[in-house]
C-alpha cells in the first residue's frame, strides 16, 4: 500500500467499444440493477480512496432530473500527469480505456471485487455525458466525455484549495431503457457504506425529493447491529456485543465482525465482502459459523455446563444469533448467478481460526453475557427436542392413519392425497360452519380457528408450540416446523387463509403469515400459501347477482349494469353470514374464485419488514401484505 500510482503503471490499453456493444458483460444488465451499478462503481472508487486513508468525505448528489449523478470525494484526486509512452494525461487513459489503472494489476488496491471494480471507464462508456473535475497540485482540472470518448482536452483551471475528485455522469438512454435512479436504493446503500467504513462521512443530496442525509457512524458495525435489531424489533439476550476487527499484516485480510444473540428464533448474519453484500453467504460465513460453534462448545465443556439428557446441536448454538460480518480481501471469487456467494476456500479456515479463540476469550471475560448466551442455547436445544418429539408423534399417528390425532375441530377432506387438496384455515366457528357445508368434501378440508393466534415475532419455539391454534395448524399440515420442517409430509396441496374482510380478519391473516414466515417459510417459497378473497358486497341488478370484493368493485358493477335496473346492495358483516352455497360460488369453487398467492420477493427485506411491522397497528401491516401478495386467478383447475 506504500507504492504510489504513477501514469507509467498503466500497461494494458483497449478501447471502450466492447462495453457499448455488450454492456451486460460489464455491469450485469441494462435494467435497474445495471443502471445503479454505475453509481456503485464510481462510489467504490471514492470508498477505495477513503479506505486507503486518503479521503474522509464522500458526497453523492442525485440531480433534479433524477437521471444524473455527481459523486465527490476529498482524496488525492485521480492522477492528471502525462503518461510518458502514450502522451496523454493519466486521467484520460483511466477513463477511456478498459482495464487501465494500477488497481487491475492487484498492487495498488486490495479491495475491488465481483462485478465491482470494472472501472470508471465502463461507466463513462455508457453515459451520454461524463465530466471529471479534479482538485490536485493547487489547481482545478476538468475533462468532458461523451459515450466514453473525450470531447475536450484536460483543461487546467484556476487555482484550487485541497484535493479531490468530482465525477458527474448521465447514463445513455440508448443503452438503458429507464434512466431514473432510485433514491431510496442509493440512500440505503450509502448508509451501509457508512456502517462498514466508520471513518467516512457520507452525504446524500437527493434533489428530486429535496432531501439531504448525512451518514456518519463512528461506532461502525456496532451502530449497524443496533439498527438491525431495532428495525426487526428483536430483543438482545445480553447487552455486551462481541466485536472483532483485525487486519492480517501479511495476507492483508481484514475481518470485522459483530455478534449478539437475540430472543428471536432465526439466525441472521449480514455479510459483506469488500463492502459488497453477500446475501447468499459463502465460505466466510461458513467459517464464521464453525468458529462460533467450536468456541461455544469449548466454553460449555470447560465450564462444565453440559445439560443432562439433551445434546446441543450446532443449530441450537446459532438460534437467534444476529450480527454483521465484513471482510476485505485481495482476490475475492464470487459464485452464483448474481455473484452473491463468496467462494474463496481459504476463507473457511481463516474465519474459523480468527473467530474461535477471540469469541472464547470474550465469553471468558464477559461472564454475564456468556451465561445469558449459554442459557439461551440450552433453551433452544430443549425446544428443538420438544418439537421433534411432537412432530414424531404426529407422523407416527398419521402413518397408521389414525384420524383421531388430527385436531378435533378439523373437518378433513375425504381425499387429502389428491393433487388438488386444500386446507382452508377459517376465522371463527360460524364461518367454519358455512365453509364446512359449502365446500367440496372430496378435496377441501376446513380448520376453524377459535382462540387467539399468538404473535410469534417475539416468542420462543416452546411458546409457539403451547399455543393451541398454532399447534393445531401444525398438526393438520403434518410437516412439523422450524428446523424439523419437512415439506414432503405436507398433507394438502394448498393452504388457504380465509378471513373476514375487516380489520380483525386482517389482523389474524397477518399473525398467521408471520407464523408461517418465521417457522414454515418453505411453504411460502414453495407457493403453497394463498389468501382467499371473499366478497364484501352482493349486488342484485334485475335478475342478475354480482359479487364485489371492495367498494371500488361495487361502484364499478353499479356503473356498468345500471341500465338493467335498480341495484340492490347487501354488505356481508362476516363470512358467517354467508349462506354455504354463496360461499362456495364466490370463494371456494376453484373454477370461479379468485385468490392471492403469497410470495417473498426479497427475503432480507421481508425479514426486516416482518420485524418492523409486527407489534404496530394491524391495518397498515395488512395493507403492506396485500400490496405485495401476488394476485393469481385460479381458473386453470
Ligand atoms: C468520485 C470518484 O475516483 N477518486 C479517486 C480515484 C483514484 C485516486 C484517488 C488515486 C489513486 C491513486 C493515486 C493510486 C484513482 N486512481 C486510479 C488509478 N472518486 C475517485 N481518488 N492517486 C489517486 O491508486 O495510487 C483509478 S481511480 F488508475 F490512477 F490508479
Amino acid at each position: 500500500m506504500t507504492a504510489t500510482y504513477t501514469a507509467k503503471d498503466i500497461t494494458v490499453l483497449e478501447g471502450l467499444d466492447p462495453v457499448r456493444k455488450r454492456p451486460g458483460m460489464y455491469i450485469g444488465g441494462v435494467g435497474s440493477s445495471g443502471l445503479h451499478h454505475l453509481v456503485w462503481e464510481i462510489v467504490d472508487n471514492a470508498v477505495d480512496e477513503a479506505m486507503n486513508g486518503h479521503a474522509t468525505e464522500i458526497g453523492v448528489t442525485l440531480h433534479k432530473d433524477g437521471a444524473s449523478i455527481t459523486v465527490t470525494d476529498n482524496g488525492r484526486g485521480i492522477p492528471v500527469d502525462k503518461h510518458p509512452k502514450f502522451k496523454k494525461p493519466a486521467l484520460e487513459i483511466i477513463l477511456t480505456t478498459l482495464h487501465a489503472g494500477g488497481k487491475f494489476e492487484g498492487k495498488n488496491y486490495a479491495t475491488s471485487g465481483g462485478l465491482h471494480g470494472v472501472g470508471a471507464s465502463v461507466v463513462n462508456a455508457l453515459c451520454k455525458q461524463f465530466v471529471a473535475t479534479i482538485r490536485k497540485n493547487g489547481r482545478r482540472w476538468q475533462q468532458k466525455f461523451k459515450y466514453g470518448k473525450a470531447i475536450t482536452r484536460l483543461g487546467r483551471g484556476p487555482t484550487a484549495r485541497g484535493t479531490g475528485t468530482d465525477i458527474f455522469f448521465c447514463p445513455d438512454p440508448k443503452i438503458f431503457p429507464k434512466t431514473e435512479f432510485d433514491p431510496q436504493l442509493i440512500r440505503e446503500r450509502l448508509e451501509v457504506i457508512s456502517f462498514l467504513h466508520k471513518a467516512v462521512k457520507v452525504t446524500f443530496d437527493d434533489q428530486v425529493n429535496k432531501q439531504k442525509d448525512v451518514f456518519e457512524h463512528k461506532d461502525g458495525l456496532a451502530d449497524f447491529q443496533r439498527k438491525i435489531l431495532s428495525d426487526r424489533q428483536a430483543k438482545p439476550s445480553h447487552d455486551a456485543m462481541f466485536m472483532f476487527d483485525k487486519e492480517d499484516a501479511r495476507t492483508k485480510l481484514r475481518i470485522a465482525l459483530i455478534l449478539q444473540w437475540t430472543e428471536s428464533t432465526d439466525e441472521t448474519i449480514r455479510s459483506f465482502v469488500n463492502g459488497i453484500p453477500t446475501t447468499a453467504g459463502g465460505t466466510h460465513e461458513n467459517g464464521l459459523r464453525s468458529g462460533v460453534t467450536k468456541a461455544i462448545r469449548n466454553y460449555i465443556v470447560t465450564h462444565k455446563l453440559t445439560p443432562k439428557g439433551i445434546t446441543i446441536a450446532a443449530e441450537d448454538i446459532r438460534e437467534g444469533l444476529t450480527g454483521v460480518l465484513s471482510i476485505f480481501l485481495t482476490n475475492p471469487q464470487f459464485q452464483g448467478q448474481t455473484k452473491e456467494r463468496l467462494n474463496n476456500q481459504d476463507m473457511l479456515a481463516a474465519l474459523d481460526g480468527a473467530v474461535r479463540p477471540s469469541l472464547e476469550h470474550w465469553l471468558n471475560h464477559n461472564r454475564t453475557a456468556a451465561e445469558a448466551v449459554i442459557a439461551r442455547i440450552i433453551l433452544a436445544a430443549r425446544a428443538r427436542e420438544a418439537s421433534r418429539a411432537a412432530s414424531a408423534h404426529i407422523t407416527r399417528k398419521s402413518a397408521t392413519n389414525n384420524r383421531l390425532n388430527l385436531p378435533g375441530k378439523l373437518s378433513d377432506c375425504t381425499n387429502p392425497a389428491s393433487t388438488n387438496s386444500e386446507l382452508f384455515i377459517v376465522e371463527g366457528d360460524s364461518a367454519g360452519g358455512s365453509a364446512k357445508q359449502g365446500r367440496d368434501r372430496q378435496t377441501q378440508a376446513i380448520l376453524p380457528l377459535r382462540g387467539k393466534v399468538l404473535n410469534v415475532e417475539q416468542a420462543s419455539l416452546a411458546k409457539v408450540l403451547e399455543n393451541k391454534e398454532l399447534s393445531d395448524i401444525v398438526t393438520a399440515l403434518g410437516c412439523g416446523l422450524g428446523k424439523q420442517f419437512d415439506i414432503s409430509k405436507l398433507r394438502y396441496n394448498r393452504i388457504i387463509l380465509l378471513m373476514d374482510a375487516d380489520s380483525d380478519g386482517h389482523h389474524i391473516t397477518t399473525l398467521l403469515l408471520t407464523f408461517i414466515f418465521r417457522h414454515m417459510r418453505k411453504l411460502i417459497e414453495a407457493h403453497r400459501i394463498y389468501l382467499a378473497c371473499p366478497p364484501l358486497y352482493r349486488v342484485d341488478i334485475g335478475k342478475v347477482t354480482h359479487w364485489a370484493q371492495d367498494d371500488e368493485a361495487c361502484d364499478q358493477i353499479i356503473k356498468k349494469h345500471s341500465k338493467n335496473g335498480k341495484a340492490d346492495i347487501t354488505r356481508f358483516k362476516g363470512l358467517g353470514e354467508m349462506m354455504p352455497k354463496v360461499l362456495w360460488q364466490t370463494t371456494l369453487n376453484p373454477k370461479t374464485r379468485q385468490m392471492m398467492r403469497v410470495e417473498i420477493s426479497d427475503p432480507l427485506a421481508a425479514d426486516r419488514v416482518v420485524g418492523e411491522l409486527m407489534g404496530k397497528d394491524p391495518s397498515p401491516r395488512f395493507q403492506f401484505i396485500m400490496e405485495r401478495a401476488q394476485e393469481a386467478r385460479d381458473l386453470d383447475l
